[in-house]
């Protein structure tokens, strides 16, 4: 997709510091890590956010969580990580291509509610 950011990653159009790659799935390192580990695991192919996955096009996030503990242990997560999907707006997706964030090293159930 033209304007898609991941898709021009995916691409080589913008550098990413890769970390893992096959047909289906592309992983590179968060420009803005939250956590010590933090990897997003995004599908090659365009699709929007996760209101988007439909019987036709779910077979790519079994693709990305079968790349998920293979990605996760090549960083060290032995003693488990989180995997984050933001969807829409109120879900804080900002960049409007499927990705899931792998998480290694935070407390999650530690954050503050929003209001
Ligand atoms: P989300 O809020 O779930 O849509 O997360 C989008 C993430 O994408 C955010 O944590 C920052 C990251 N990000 C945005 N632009 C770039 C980029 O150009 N390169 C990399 N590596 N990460 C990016």
């Amino acid at each position: 997709m033209e304007d898609c950011i991941f898709c021009k990653i995916i691409a080589g159009d913008i550098p990413s510091s890769k970390v893992y790659e096959d047909e289906y799935v592309y992983a590179f390192r968060d420009i803005n890590p939250i956590a010590p580990v933090h990897v997003l695991i995004v599908p090659k192919q365009h699709i929007s956010c996760a209101d988007e996955i439909t019987p036709e096009n779910s077979f790519i996030v079994s693709k990305i969580f079968e790349a998920i503990p293979k990605i996760a242990k090549a960083e060290g997560l032995d003693n488990g990580y989180n995997v984050l999907n933001n969807c829409g707006e109120a879900g804080g997706q900002t960049v409007m291509h499927l990705h899931f964030h792998l998480l290694g090293g935070i407390d999650l159930m530690g954050l503050v509610q929003k209001q």
